[in-house]
């Protein structure tokens, strides 16, 4: 469903194998060196998301190499940005030559919130791929002009895709709760993962 131009919601996309293949691929890269961490933020605090990096390494605002401890970012797999194009190819109808090379693996325990901000770290405005697996979250979409209202929230649940492109590429977005349990039991997942792709538009 087109939320908004360029917005586009496509429920239960990844099967229950995908969802398991990607949890376990996430519980792989969560591991030290350049694991899963919680990032800290210029003003002193540190984000309740935990997250972990491939391609290139965010810390707020900008892209870098290495992860928090010195070791180098881990690699951006070559099935991931096939499954990215055809996450593009389902929401549009064709993939647009989309190459991501940086995924960012958010993960939410019962008490963890992202609040609204832009996504405008990356050099390109290719379309951003959300995957969610695990716990049903309410995603709260906004408008591109500030933080508050007009906004529609709308859950994500495990296998859900969302695909933010166009005039919705820079629309404020956060995640003001998770609703803990929810996560189907098939895949032993206390919490919620979001794994988003996106192209740099840096240098390889
Ligand atoms: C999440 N992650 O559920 C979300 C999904 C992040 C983040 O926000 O920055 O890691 S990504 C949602 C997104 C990306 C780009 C544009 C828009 C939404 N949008 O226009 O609403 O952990
Ligand atoms: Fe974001």
């Amino acid at each position: 469903a087109e939320v908004a131009p360029g917005a586009v919601h496509v429920p239960g996309w990844l099967t229950a194998d995908e969802q398991r293949r990607l949890l376990d691929a996430c519980r792989e890269w969560a591991r030290s060196p350049a694991g899963m961490r919680q990032t800290r933020l210029p003003g002193g605090g540190v984000m309740s998301v935990r997250t972990v990096c491939l391609g290139w390494h965010w810390v707020p605002y900008r892209y870098q190499r290495t992860a928090d401890d010195g070791a180098p970012v881990k690699p951006f797999p070559a099935w991931l940005a096939d499954l990215g194009r055809r996450a593009v190819a389902t929401a549009y109808g064709h993939d647009g030559g989309y190459r991501p090379d940086i995924a960012l693996v958010n993960f939410y325990d019962a008490e963890a919130r992202m609040g609204q901000h832009q996504d405008k770290d990356e050099r390109s405005l290719a379309p951003v791929v959300s995957l969610s697996i695990g716990d049903t979250c309410v995603f709260r979409f906004g408008n591109t002009r500030d933080r508050g209202r007009p906004w529609s929230d709308v859950q994500l649940e495990s296998g859900d895709l969302f695909v933010f492109g166009g005039e919705s590429r820079l629309a404020y977005h956060g995640v003001p709760k998770t609703l803990p349990g929810t996560a189907p039991p098939f895949l032993g997942l206390r919490g919620r993962l979001n794994l988003t792709l996106r192209e740099s538009g840096l240098s390889p």
